[in-house]
């Protein structure tokens, strides 16, 4: 297990490297390069700089979040091959730099939906929440609401320019229901897998948040079936799985435990991202302490889970709260991050020291 974090880059961040590395047992980032248009090459050079960057704070660059997919490749538009082999010299590009996982996601339009950026908890701090009936009609009414409490930070994979086109977006994703997205998923897998194999780089599907249907769109990255689904499309230890334990456990229905133990038996998961999520009610929730008392998964079995499966991959605290008055971008601020972190790895040395 090699604890990390996310970081989107000096120009988008309040927090430095500097602050990270203080952070005890945090060896690794998640790093970005935020404002490459989606669909465009990453050139080497910048992934060079950004590497070096890191390395000089005495960091290491190993996992990138996201290398986002071009929505012609979801839609199934002619177009996509070039963006497919675009995607490949990126992969190629990155694995060149040393990068041994790239967590992406499949989800049209949104790469994430929540009712709530700015929750309030009695204890005074704040945190995200999705709460259904505060998810307004209009997708546009959402976008509004999700930019208006950013604390003016970007946010991943609700790039603006994108954004500001959603009605004509949802037009063309008006023919693709869930069977025609797998189909498109197929095709972009079977496309780029071979690439990854060749420059040994694991790609890792991050679970759609949440992982059921909102505005219509369809989900196919949700539940053990999706998942089972996707590894086996193209069977490859380089085609696996950023296991989301809060993305996963906002459906009730699912057993995270259980999915956890099977794909970290099979090999699957490269990157786990580790959050605690407190329901309220039926499905509603808001993001919670990582300490398992304060929410409804038990992070203890979690990382239990993970040890007993042979999980050596690459783990990060999820989103945090804001806490100690920052002023951070939303799931994503310093102090209940690092707390995380080291909660993640004291639970981790006791299980280690256990067995
Ligand atoms: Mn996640």
């Amino acid at each position: 297990m090699e604890m990390t974090f996310r970081w989107y880059g000096a120009k988008e961040e309040k927090i430095s490297l500097l602050d990270i590395r203080q952070i005890p047992a945090v060896n690794g980032i998640v790093g970005t390069l935020m404002d490459i248009p989606v669909g465009e090459v990453w050139p080497k050079e910048r992934i060079k700089a950004l590497k070096e960057e890191i390395e000089a704070a005495g960091l290491t660059l190993k996992v990138i979040e996201s290398v986002n997919i071009h929505d012609d490749i979801k839609i199934g538009l002619p177009t996509r091959d070039q963006y497919i082999e675009n995607y490949k010299q990126t992969i190629r590009n990155l694995a060149e730099l040393g990068i041994e996982v790239i967590c992406y996601n499949f989800m049209p339009v949104f790469d994430w939906i929540k009712s709530d950026l700015d929750y309030k908890l009695p204890d005074g701090s704040s945190t995200m929440a999705f709460i259904a009936k505060d998810i307004p009609e209009d997708p546009k009414e959402i976008i509004r609401k999700v930019e208006n409490s950013s604390n003016e930070f970007a946010l991943p994979g609700w790039e603006p320019e994108r954004l500001a086109q959603v009605k004509s977006l949802f037009e063309a994703y008006k023919d693709v229901d869930e069977e025609k997205l797998r189909e498109n998923f197929a095709y972009f897998l079977k496309a780029i897998i071979p690439t990854c194999e060749e420059v040994g780089v694991k790609m890792a599907i991050h679970p759609d948040d949440p992982p059921y249907s909102i505005f219509g769109l369809p989900r196919i990255v949700k539940n053990r079936e999706d998942l089972d689904w996707v590894c086996n499309v193209v069977d490859s230890p380089c085609n696996g799985i950023t296991l989301c334990t809060g993305s996963i456990a906002e459906d009730p229905a699912n057993d995270v435990y259980a999915i956890l133990a099977e794909f970290c038996k099979r090999g699957r998961i490269p990157f786990a991202h580790v959050r605690n999520i407190k329901f309220i009610q039926d499905k509603d929730f808001y993001e919670a302490p990582h300490k398992s008392e304060y929410g409804s998964l038990d992070l203890y079995n979690i990382l239990k889970t993970m040890y007993d499966n042979g999980f050596n991959g690459y783990i990060r605290p999820d989103h945090g709260r804001m806490i100690w008055g920052e002023m951070g971008r939303p799931g994503y601020g310093l102090y209940d991050r690092a707390l995380g972190a080291s909660y993640l790895n004291g639970l981790w040395e006791a299980i280690e020291k256990n067995n």
